[in-house]
């Protein structure tokens, strides 16, 4: 990103009292012709026959120092620079500043694996991901993490602003919430535990408290399948409420949500978006919602796709994600009225052996599942034994339907899914710090 702006263009927030005396990269067109001191790491050093040139990367951008005469430690070195700020339109930001001291802060005694400038162009992604506690910092993951917690902030926002409640709800768990094989199992004091694969039984819970909750917190599925949409570990950002009519009012709020998160993002990080050529859907155009069954038949009249499975196949998502934005112009699609055998036992079921169970895709691949809940306990007992779950292992849960559960309804978004097809990221683990995957655990 050596020819971009300041990285963080967000609203300049105050400066911490440990920042006396430091001025920030964002902040060096103010002190134009002055001597300002920066502090931060060297990401590029370049010689030119004597003279020195650092892109120097702090928590707000990167600038370019020029220092002759100096010695330079290696790169990733921290560093405080000393000297004057000259404009220079080739610059990052239109400024460089003219170094007469260069004092090392705390000194690298490696070289990074790979070159951070360059990690996009030049690196293998396995490399990449082998040594993430130095790969995180580059540019590029530094943008992509930046506009993810711009994300988790807006979703925050949003949700606060309409009288939602953040909850905390356990990650450790006696029995798994969405079925299926994918539980990671624990030792509880010589007991079997799980790892939560979600929030959803919890968060349904804490409707009879709040009315209006949400969750942002790591959930955890022992994914056998090796894709590149599937982390073992991953972001839920997660909404329930109650008093709602219908699923159709659920889809209306996360569509309003992610309206609103996606411009905070347009808003607050154009370098981000720039560095990484990425573009912000507008979601002008309401978000067009299709029955599952109609979206299986379109697709294969269309398209000529035979979904298999009792949901849609990968295929099926993109050729469907492509119908809605050459017919819709939306880059979005709801899929509604999954079959009663595509669903969690949780889902509110209707007589037609349908639900009113949801998933969202974004640009092709799902985002988002969701719908209304069953709220009568009975129900409830029933969709568990019709799936072969055991309702003693639910009887906590069971037991809040006795105790005036309205009809309640809510959705959870996969954050790095959310934020990989935002910024054209093919793999998943690239929109996460720490990714862990059957084969990662480290770093
Ligand atoms: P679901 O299991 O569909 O629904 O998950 C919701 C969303 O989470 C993301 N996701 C994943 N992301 C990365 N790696 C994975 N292994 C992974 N699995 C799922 C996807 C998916 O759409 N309780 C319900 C939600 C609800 O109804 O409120 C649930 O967990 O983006």
């Amino acid at each position: 990103m050596t020819s971009s702006e300041a990285v963080g263009s967000g609203p300049t927030p105050i400066t911490s009292s440990s920042d006396a005396g430091r001025v920030l990269v964002r902040d060096l067109a103010r002190y134009d012709g002055r001597e300002v001191t920066l502090q931060g790491w060297i990401l590029t050093r370049r010689d030119l026959g004597g003279v020195r040139f650092l892109v120097l990367r702090d928590r707000s951008g990167v600038a370019q120092v020029v220092l002759s005469g100096i010695e330079v430690p290696l790169h990733e070195s921290a560093v405080r620079v000393t000297g004057t700020v000259v404009a220079h339109a080739k610059a990052p930001g239109g400024y460089e500043v003219r170094a007469s001291a260069l004092e090392t802060v705390s000194e690298a005694t490696a070289p990074p694996p790979v070159e951070l400038s360059k990690e996009d162009r030049t690196a293998n992604p396995d490399t990449l991901l082998a040594y993430r506690h130095v790969t995180v910092r580059s540019p590029r993951t530094r943008a992509v993490l930046k506009v993810q917690a711009e994300l988790v902030r807006a979703f925050r926002a949003f949700l606060d602003a309409r009288d939602f409640t953040e909850v905390y709800t356990p990650k450790l768990v006696s029995a798994g919430a969405e079925g299926g094989a994918n539980l990671f199992e624990v030792d509880y004091y010589g007991k079997r535990a799980y790892l939560a694969q979600s929030p959803q039984l919890y968060k349904q819970i804490m409707v009879g408290v709040f009315e209006r909750v949400y969750e942002t917190a790591p959930v955890y599925r022992a994914e056998k399948s090796h894709t590149s949409r599937h982390l073992a570990e991953y972001l839920s950002l997660d909404v329930e409420l109650g008093f709602i009519e219908s699923e159709a009012e659920v889809m209306d709020l996360e569509e309003a949500l992610l309206r609103s998160m996606f411009a905070s993002v347009r808003e607050r990080c154009g370098a981000e978006l720039a560095a990484l050529g990425a573009a912000v859907p507008a979601l002008d155009a309401p978000v067009p919602r299709l029955p599952l069954l109609e979206a299986r038949a379109l697709v294969a009249e269309r398209y000529g796709h035979v979904s298999g499975g009792k949901d849609l196949d990968p295929e099926a998502e993109r050729l469907l994600g492509r119908w809605a934005l050459e017919e819709h112009g939306s880059d979005l699609v709801f899929v509604t009225r999954f079959p009663q055998a595509a669903r969690p036992f949780y889902t509110y079921p209707e007589a037609d052996g349908l639900t009113r169970g949801f998933d969202l895709l974004f640009r092709g691949v799902e985002i988002t599942s969701g719908g209304q809940r069953v709220h009568r306990e009975e129900v409830l007992v029933e969709e568990l034994v019709k799936r072969g779950m055991e309702p003693a292992d639910f009887a906590d849960y069971l037991q809040v339907f006795r105790h005036g559960m309205p009809p309640h309804g809510g959705f959870a978004i996969g954050a790095e899914r959310l934020t990989a097809l935002l910024l054209g990221i093919t793999n998943v683990r690239f929109a996460r710090a720490f990714p862990r995957d059957e084969q990662r655990l480290r770093p």
